[in-house]
């Protein structure tokens, strides 16, 4: 018997994507030799009724019946998964439904009370006892989607690393630029600013970005500066207010927005709060805004709850609604001042009922476009659903699956792959996913390049690493979702992350890039933002070949999803050795074009024949004869 999998509570299942326009998705898990053929949904408009049973089946009102189109299957061990979607149009305010589904022979009803199986052939559409599934308008709010991050590429910077362009602000002790980074990089600082930011917002723009995320901004005591002392104040080592107000105004008149980070889990012990509490203990009237084990309070010791067990970096009660209000009101102030969008830090560790569902209120009733990213390192679908965030940031895509991809590690197939990139396809509310914030690397992880191959910081890159980087970064770039650059990936920029030595945090070195980087970034970003396909998160498997190493797949164009040639198709390989394979696209007149390469493929009947000469990627379009 084949097992079908739907919950209606999920939005990657029944989502509203319009008023009366619905994506409902299906799946069913079957044995490969009884395979299910085909699933339909059969609708009864109108208000459900209160005792379905006693409904005439097949009387009025009329039901319809949609058949879902199958999306993809996984097979493997005996058994094949499918999955199943249908876009379903109606005109009443509710309406209930069922699934069948087709075996064979046999014929399954499935609803919310269970499965049957159908009689005959000519048994009605569907059966009483298996209850209906019910649709109603109100029921689901449409996914707030933020439009501009549609198009986005976003650049990550780590402030005091990226430009120092005022020394007048540098705190004692600064090294000097490019000089050697010690051991605890984050008492380390080397002087990077928001003028420097500002001033480097031309090199930005030629590159291409639409965002920047920056590292936090507000006063503390660390060059990371994730241990903040007042969230109310710019850093004074990264500079004033104003400072803040040029980069912000600059770079909105280039239409490049700016992402906060919002570290609100956890305070530096130089906290205003937590000093008062270090004062005067019990009598404080900051007591209760942290976790304290016992008096007097001694940051030495770290007699308190603190992030990681780390004393330095004591944990805040939000729980306590003036701690809550108090960062709300921080909230509220920063996204009125004109920012462009939060990423929040350990959004996870926050565990109170509402809280982030409040921030969001907050955010979005001051800036509707405001674009919301957590910090989930894991496949989490609950984030999604609406009224949390926008995006996570999509570790399990890139630094979990993309790297040890091209890094070509054992038992990394081309079908792996495509198994961890079509796990989030479905586990994700499609909106949502388009809006996830695609990293392959960040301030917490080696650089990609070095992931790669290329070198610890201080070398020069090793050229098939690059020819790595670029394989990937063509993939990141075309698949659903914000691709996210960490500040100097661009550049070749190589650095190592170990216990205590962050290597991938260095400074930027504005005397030399690797040219063949920086243009293929450029190229990409050029794509993202131009290519329709690569809007919103519709993707669908072209190949998995295990047997030559070459993955591809389809970005159907939005407007054109009745043409079997629209849109991008991504292939790509991360083997060493030469191979050749051919990429099962539909025949057109005139052949396919590399936008990368700028080479022409002939299309055959069988589809496109591909040499491959190590780890690459191409990004093929139809071209007109
Ligand atoms: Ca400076």
């Amino acid at each position: 018997m084949p097992g079908f999998v739907f919950e209606p509570s999920e939005r990657s299942f029944v989502n509203r994507l319009a008023p009366g326009r619905w994506l409902i998705r299906f799946r069913t898990v079957s044995e490969t030799e009884a395979a299910v053929t085909g699933v339909s949904l059969v609708v009864r408009p109108g208000e459900p009724a209160e005792q379905p049973e006693q409904v005439e089946v097949g009387g009025p009102p009329p039901l319809l019946r949609y058949p879902l189109v199958l999306i993809d299957t996984d097979a493997g061990n005996g058994s094949v998964t499918a999955f199943w979607e249908a876009i379903v149009e109606l005109k009443e305010w509710a309406a209930s439904y069922q699934f069948v589904a087709e075996a064979g022979t046999r014929l399954w009803a499935i609803g919310p009370e269970g499965q049957a199986l159908l009689a005959t052939a000519t048994s009605p559409p569907c059966l009483p006892e298996v209850g209906w599934y019910s649709l109603r308008e109100t029921c689901q709010p449409l996914y707030p989607v933020v439009p501009w991050t549609q198009e986005a590429v976003v650049y990550q910077i780590f402030p005091d690393r990226f430009a120092n362009a005022d020394t007048k602000n540098d705190p004692p002790g600064t090294t000097p630029w490019n000089g050697p980074i010690r051991p605890d990089t984050s008492r380390q600082y080397f002087g990077g600013d928001l003028a420097g930011i500002r001033q480097r917002l031309p090199y930005l723009n030629e590159l291409g970005v639409t965002a920047l995320y920056l590292n936090p901004i507000f006063a503390a005591s660390s060059s990371h500066r994730y241990d903040t002392v007042d969230y109310r104040r710019i850093d004074p080592s990264l500079g004033t207010l104003d400072d803040f107000r040029a980069l912000l105004d600059d770079a909105h008149r280039m239409g490049i927005r700016i992402i906060l980070d919002g570290v609100f889990n956890h305070v530096g012990t130089g906290f205003w709060a937590f000093q008062d509490v270090c004062r005067r203990g019990a009598a404080s009237p900051y007591v209760d805004w942290f976790y304290i084990h016992s008096f007097p309070v001694r940051p030495d010791l770290g007699n308190y709850e603190c992030w990681w067990g780390i004393p330095s970096l004591p944990k805040l009660n939000v729980s306590h609604r003036p701690v809550r209000e108090h960062l709300l009101e921080v909230v509220r102030y920063w996204t009125a001042f004109g920012i462009d969008g939060w990423r929040l830090d350990v959004p996870n560790e926050i565990q109170v009922l509402g809280f982030w569902e409040e921030f969001r209120q907050v955010v979005k009733s001051i800036n509707p476009q405001a674009y919301i990213v957590g910090e989930i390192w894991r496949p989490d679908p609950s984030w999604l659903q609406g009224d949390r965030f926008d995006g996570l940031m999509n570790y399990p895509w890139g630094l979990d699956a993309l790297v040890p991809f091209f890094r070509n590690e054992r038992g990394w197939t081309p079908s792996r792959l495509r198994s961890v990139i079509r796990h989030l396809l479905w586990a994700y509310p499609p909106q949502a996913l388009a809006m996830m914030f695609n990293v392959v690397d960040s301030h917490d992880t080696d650089r990609v390049l070095s992931l790669l191959g290329g070198g610890n910081l201080g070398e020069k890159p090793r050229p098939e690493a690059v020819a790595r980087l670029k394989a990937l970064a063509a993939v990141q770039f075309t698949l659903p979702g914000v691709p996210v650059i960490y500040y100097g990936d661009e550049r070749g920029m190589l650095g190592e992350k170990r216990d205590n030595w962050d290597a991938q945090r260095a400074p930027v070195n504005w005397q030399e890039r690797n040219e063949e980087l920086f243009q293929w970034y450029k190229r990409l970003i050029q794509i993202r933002r131009t290519h329709p396909a690569l809007r919103g998160s519709r993707l669908t498997f072209v190949l998995a070949d295990d047997h030559t190493g070459v993955l591809a797949f389809r970005r159907p164009d939005p407007r054109d999803l009745e043409n079997p040639a629209s849109g991008l198709f991504t292939a790509t390989t991360a083997r060493d050795e030469p191979t050749r394979s051919f990429l099962p696209l539909p025949e057109v007149p005139g052949g396919y074009l590399d936008l990368l390469s700028g080479k022409r493929f002939y299309s055959e009947p069988r589809g496109v024949q591909m040499t491959w000469n190590g780890p690459a990627t191409v990004i093929l379009q139809a071209t007109q004869p």
